[in-house]
């Protein structure tokens, strides 16, 4: 069996934080060489899996040593002599290693970068680009992007409380165009914050710095970008991510801007109003992650008019996806592979909902690194929306630029999807 893996190596690599992060090397019997990393988030759902990182005072405690040791010892026992060709049977090992609901004996990041590498050497094996391999011939689409234009939240030293102002290009007939649509907005949007004179560098993911007033400022202003670019006529809507968790509790909502205190109804008040007065289509985590009553409520009131996203409050997790189905508590989910732990789960995260006609948006974490697997999951898995942050800095834009290489490549045989991504655009 030409695709039965040989060896198993953890490293420590860099994020785009400059923090280290774990990277596994799987060779196959064939030679074949693939490559797994793990992103990192910094607003984290509390039921995602966890990193397993060194604590203590070197690298702010972030240190992968552990994972490392993990990867290099028990990971490497159990997977050395399995098929990679087999990804669920892989995962099932690494499972079996660790059945913690958070993967809290090897880490998360130990089993999604395992994971990742054993996907990327059968890819590689079987002679196909990623997102090929993935679909099996199955239908495939070039997804419809979420692009930051604002980063904030804990991407920006919480100068507004608000995490993701972002853009979706609902009018762009191909992927290429809706990079075109989104690098327009993001360029007014840095004129526009010149003109201001609060120009003052990007945030975490690489979106303009957001030297704000009040939250409800920052929506002005990329809608203003947005018309400035010419697509304020419905071209390009506003998708949110609220990351609510970051600044909601036990139903308070505390705005540190504005210094205000909501309870869930009025922030729900609070959000419906900026409903009816900018063009947001889309909203991640608009209350936290333990408000399901508020999440089902919003979903209730708003979600026939708009995608609404869990993120912390379903962190990749199928059983979570089928439970917020079954109570109508949102129409999307976010599919971070590390919030799983594994590949496999988060397939599994995604066509739970799928199965729903729920909207699926495969994403990057805030800490990145040049992988671009993500790309082609959002292709190969048929996903519909891509969030990979903004469009700056070279982890994000390497994202972008493989989804551009692949429509490029099938020569126009995958079609855009645009907004019939979205699960408000569905019979
Ligand atoms: C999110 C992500 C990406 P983080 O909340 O959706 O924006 O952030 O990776 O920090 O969790
Ligand atoms: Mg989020």
């Amino acid at each position: 069996m030409s695709t039965r893996i040989t060896s198993v190596n953890g490293y420590r690599i860099w994020d785009s934080r400059g923090r280290p992060t774990l990277e596994v090397v799987v060779r196959l019997q064939d030679g074949t060489v693939g490559h797994g990393i793990a992103p990192a988030g910094a607003s984290r759902g509390s039921h995602e899996a966890i990193e397993l990182r060194d604590g203590g005072s070197r690298f702010g405690g972030l240190g992968v040593d552990q994972a490392i040791l993990k990867v290099n010892g028990p990971v490497r026992v159990a997977l050395i002599g399995m098929d990679a060709a087999n990804q669920a049977d892989v995962d099932a090992r690494l499972l079996s290693l660790d059945a913690s609901p958070t993967k809290s004996v090897l880490g998360g990041n130990t089993t999604v970068a395992t994971s990742l590498a054993v996907l990327h050497a059968s890819a590689k094996a079987a002679g196909l680009p990623l997102w090929r391999h993935l679909s099996q011939g199955g239908p495939v689409t070039m997804p419809l992007p979420e692009v930051q234009i604002f980063g904030g939240g804990a991407h920006a030293g919480r100068r507004v409380d608000i995490q993701d102002f972002l853009v979706m290009p609902v009018g762009a007939q191909s992927f290429d165009e809706a990079m075109c649509m989104c690098a327009e907005i993001y360029r007014h949007a840095g004129l526009l914050m010149q003109e201001r004179g609060s120009l003052a560098g990007v945030a975490d993911e690489g979106g303009w710095w957001p030297a704000f007033t009040s939250n409800e400022d920052a929506l002005e202003a990329l809608t203003l970008a947005i018309d400035r670019a010419g697509y304020g006529q419905g071209q390009a809507v506003i998708s949110l991510d609220i990351a609510a968790s970051e600044f909601g509790r036990d139903g308070r909502y505390r705005l540190a801007l504005e210094d205000k205190v909501y309870d869930t109804d009025a922030w729900l008040d609070v959000l419906a109003s900026w409903l009816s007065r900018y063009p947001i289509a889309s909203i991640e985590d608009p209350v936290a992650e333990d408000d399901a009553a508020g999440m089902a409520k919003f979903t209730q009131a708003f979600g026939r008019k708009i995608q609404i996203i869990g993120d912390d409050f379903l962190v990749t997790n199928a059983q979570r996806v089928d439970q917020a189905v079954a109570a109508g508590s949102c129409n999307a989910v976010l599919v971070k592979p590390n919030q799983a732990g594994t590949i496999s789960e988060a397939r599994a995260a995604m066509q739970a909902g799928q199965r729903a006609g729920w909207g699926t948006v495969i994403s990057a974490r805030s800490g990145e690194t040049e992988d671009v697997a993500i790309t082609h999951l959002a292709v190969g898995w048929n996903a519909g929306q891509l969030k990979v942050g903004s469009f700056a800095r070279s982890e994000r834009m390497a994202k972008w630029n493989e989804a551009l290489r692949i429509e490029r490549e099938s020569g126009g045989a995958i079609p855009f999807v645009g907004a019939s991504a979205l699960p408000t655009h569905r019979a």
